[in-house]
């Protein structure tokens, strides 16, 4: 028999009353009008090479928003002719004796998914909505569905009082992290050995899991983007950069901090304290109404402006990013949204279509902030040889770069800095994560 993953039921300290808000909320911003919205939770995914196992289960984050169920094969449906709260109705499937017997799973409360079939043939003509995973039922308006999960996506993006505390949660669980993993980092230590011990204390602190794969990169592993951490030790004068975050109750924090093993050089501290002031400047401009992609940019011209008082490049800081030179050393958006998942509700607001800048390109959104939105502020400054060796860019940025002092520095690796930051209705964001010192010591 198939061994599934595990079907935990995450805490989502949510009440019947106010799952019933959310959905009536959500179902005001859905243009629906008749049709019929099906949301499916999705299945467990096996491994390829038959092993009787699968990857964890997940429910699909639209599902999980509006049931707070993790709920293999459920599907949540809702007919806006029925009221936005009576109109819902959530199917799911009967816990088998053998799922009792080997994952310890139990029923979750619901209608039998067999009920599912009566409930749409009475309804035998409208047209369907597909959202989340999608549900084995033949008739799904691709259109209508299109429109919808734009709606919904962007109805998803304020946080309520219960997903902002979720947060909050995930935090509290990574700043204790961090500050174990500075306890034991010292030349030496490998990188996998600081994610052992970053990771051990985010469970330790009440994680469920991790919100994304660790990423622990030293020396000139910082400047890869995405790094995984390997049996690689410290070296003395190391960048170490290390952009992680504790997952609670399905919601993450997504938090980078960029150190130096022993002693940072002149050049290093300067790197470093360009990040960080873009970091805090950029953060103080997420307020309501601003536009993401303008403050991606200044923040793009804030890290410029540092670069050429370091004498790395030459010529004004607006004049270098209308010309896209800062994607040499910042080759990645702002930051994006993050809860539900680390790129929850990214995306553009709607109606906009991408944009075709080639600077622009790599920005995970395109929209203007508004109250109780959760995004990374996450600015970085890299020494990437792939970007820095390219001759096409070199030509391109001759004059540009200081390029026999890039050549310096090309294996330094890099800097990266980043924030949880919570719009708030007037003023200045707060820092969901600010009990994580930025200070390079
Ligand atoms: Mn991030």
């Amino acid at each position: 028999m198939r061994r599934a993953a595990r079907f935990v039921t995450m805490p989502v300290n949510m009440t019947p009353e106010s799952l019933r808000q959310r959905r009536a909320r959500i179902a005001a911003a859905l243009p629906l009008e008749n049709a019929l919205l099906l949301i499916g939770a999705g299945f467990p995914v096996p491994l390829p090479e038959g092993s009787d196992q699968a990857y964890p289960f997940r429910s699909h984050a639209e599902y999980f928003h509006l049931t707070g169920a993790e709920c293999a094969g459920g599907v949540l449906a809702f007919d806006p002719r029925d009221g936005a709260s009576a109109g819902w109705r959530s199917f799911v499937p009967l816990v088998t004796e053998a799922e009792r017997v080997w994952e310890g799973r139990t029923q979750v409360a619901g209608t039998p998914l067999a009920d599912l079939e009566p409930w749409l043939a009475a309804r035998r003509g409208r047209p369907i909505a597909m959202l989340g995973a999608r549900v084995a039922h033949p008739g799904c308006d691709e259109e209508i569905s299109l429109r919808v999960r734009e709606a919904l996506t962007h109805a998803r993006r304020p946080k309520d009082d219960h997903e902002i505390d979720a947060i909050r949660r995930a935090a509290a669980a990574t700043a204790p992290g961090y500050a174990k993993l500075r306890e034991v980092l010292r030349p030496g230590v490998t990188e996998r050995a600081l994610q052992i011990e970053l990771e051990a204390e985010f469970f330790r602190q009440g994680a469920d899991r991790t919100g994304y794969g660790s990423i622990v990169g030293t020396g000139s592993n910082s400047a890869i983007l995405h790094f995984e951490p390997s049996a690689r030790a410290v070296q003395a004068g190391d960048f170490v950069l290390v952009d992680a975050g504790a997952e609670v109750g399905r919601y993450v924090a997504d938090v980078t901090r960029t150190y130096v093993a022993g002693q940072p050089t002149a050049f290093q501290r300067d790197l470093y304290q360009v990040v960080l002031q873009a970091e805090e400047r950029a953060i103080a401009r997420c307020v309501v109404g601003a536009e993401w992609k303008a403050v991606h940019l200044a923040a793009a011209e804030d890290l410029v402006a540092g670069l050429v008082q370091m004498g790395v490049m030459h010529g004004k800081p607006a004049s270098l990013v209308e010309q896209e030179a800062h994607t040499l050393f910042f080759p990645h958006g702002l930051g994006h949204m993050v809860g539900l998942g680390v790129r929850d509700g990214s995306g553009r607001a709607p109606g906009r279509v991408k944009d075709p800048r080639l600077s622009l390109r790599t920005l995970r959104m395109d929209l203007p902030l508004a109250a109780d939105y959760v995004l990374t502020v996450e600015p970085g400054l890299y020494f990437i040889p792939a970007l820095l060796n390219d001759p096409a860019r070199r030509a391109r940025f001759s004059d540009c770069v200081n390029w026999p002092l890039v050549d310096q520095h090309l294996h330094l690796g890099g800097v990266r800095i980043e924030d949880d930051v919570l719009i708030n209705s007037s003023g200045a964001p707060e820092i969901l994560t600010r009990a994580i010192p930025k200070r390079l010591e």
